[in-house]
């Protein structure tokens, strides 16, 4: 009776919701962007409507996405609300590739909703002390990278939704960080603390994939609600990929012991076989270079790096930088590390553009600090 109850309350949920959609500005693919002159500076080229100013909403919804393949930038802007129920600072109804980036949503209700919402991608937001922090209904093959939620009674909510990936996001200081219903969710490289719950997942919200995680002082780091409805979740892989790092079990006196000085402990500590004794233990200088070949590849993708020529250059130092480090000789991996900084610095702003060489740099330092 009480799942049945909670369905009905989503249901509702949804359809007041998908009824609600007046919100004070629009943005549509034309040739103004729908409202966003009125906010910001449209590029009809990019589909990309970047706020020039902090924008406050006294009722109801903020900015409604009302088509698919558009790009919100906040720039760093915030839009403040009114936490009154199902007031939300971004609407995503219906839509398909939208990316909202560099966005601040204060004290909604929701700082942003996505309902039967499909691939797309939610990059560099922060929300702050809203209810819920982000909401997906019925909404699956998302990506949600890098955001920070913190302070929100819910930092993600998720209901009746599919393989969406929570990747690099800061989740804290709120009632359950991440919670889910009827859902699945892979969570990667999230850092979720200090939270009553951390991961809470409910009714049948099973086979998720969550590791490489640092689950830090939540009164309860996961919490399946009901067991018999929670089956076949992943919480780590074979080293060296291994699983999460937990603030209550790092320690021998917490059951963690790592005689074999491996950085794992040596004993499960329920579904993660691999814990990891150290916050980020996977964030080694090989997996850092292999994410940084990965990076080098997509920028080549998105034009950030002019030519193919370019981009072999930087991924053949950087495989030179991972075999000198594999075997041990970490004065070459260094080296090359150093070599591939000084190919970037004479290609910014030419063959690579002067954003994704300062992201690179940022890459290989933070690699080298590691040495
Ligand atoms: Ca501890
Ligand atoms: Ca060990």
């Amino acid at each position: 009776m009480k799942k049945l109850t909670a369905s009905l309350v989503f249901a509702a949920m949804f359809l007041f919701l998908s009824g609600s959609a007046m919100a004070y500005y629009t943005i549509y693919d034309d040739a103004t962007g729908g409202d966003c002159s009125s906010i910001g500076i449209w590029d009809a080229g990019t589909k990309t409507c970047t706020l020039t100013a902090d924008l406050y909403i006294p009722s109801g919804h903020g900015i409604n996405i009302g088509s698919d393949y558009v790009t919100l930038n906040g720039n760093g802007h915030v839009v403040n609300g009114v936490r009154n129920p199902f007031y939300t600072g971004v609407d995503i109804y219906y839509r398909t590739g939208v990316t909202v980036k560099n966005l601040r949503l204060v004290n909604f209700w929701h700082g942003i909703v996505l309902i039967s919402s499909s691939g797309n991608s939610i990059t560099g937001t922060n929300n702050t002390s809203n209810y819920i922090g982000i909401l997906l209904g019925q909404s699956n093959d998302n990506i949600f990278s890098n955001n920070s939620l913190m302070s929100n009674d819910h930092g993600f909510r998720v209901v009746e939704s599919s393989n969406n990936i929570f990747r690099g996001n800061n989740i804290a200081n709120g009632y359950m960080g991440i919670s889910t219903f009827r859902s699945n969710v892979t969570l990667r490289d999230n850092s979720i603390s200090n939270n009553i719950y951390g991961f809470y997942y409910e009714d049948s919200s099973n086979q998720n994939i969550v590791y490489n995680n640092n689950f830090i002082d939540n009164q309860y780091q996961t919490f399946c609600a009901a067991d018999n409805f929670c089956s076949n979740d992943i919480f780590s892989f074979a080293a060296p990929t291994g699983g999460n790092y937990w603030s209550n079990y790092n320690t021998p006196e917490e059951g963690c012991s790592d005689l074999n000085n491996d950085s794992f402990c040596d004993v499960p500590n329920g579904l993660d076989y691999l814990p990891w004794t150290m916050q980020d233990g996977w964030l080694t200088p090989e997996t850092l270079i292999g994410g940084t070949i990965t990076a080098v590849e997509e920028l080549l993708t998105s034009g950030d790096i002019a030519t193919v020529g370019t981009a072999t250059s930087l991924t053949s130092t950087l495989n030179n930088a991972l075999n000198a480090i594999s075997g041990g000789n970490i004065q070459a991996g260094g080296n090359m590390l150093q070599a591939f900084i000084n190919k970037v610095e004479a290609q910014a702003g030419k063959q690579i553009s002067a954003e994704a060489a300062a992201q690179l740099i940022d890459a290989a330092e933070q690699i080298m600090s590691k040495l």
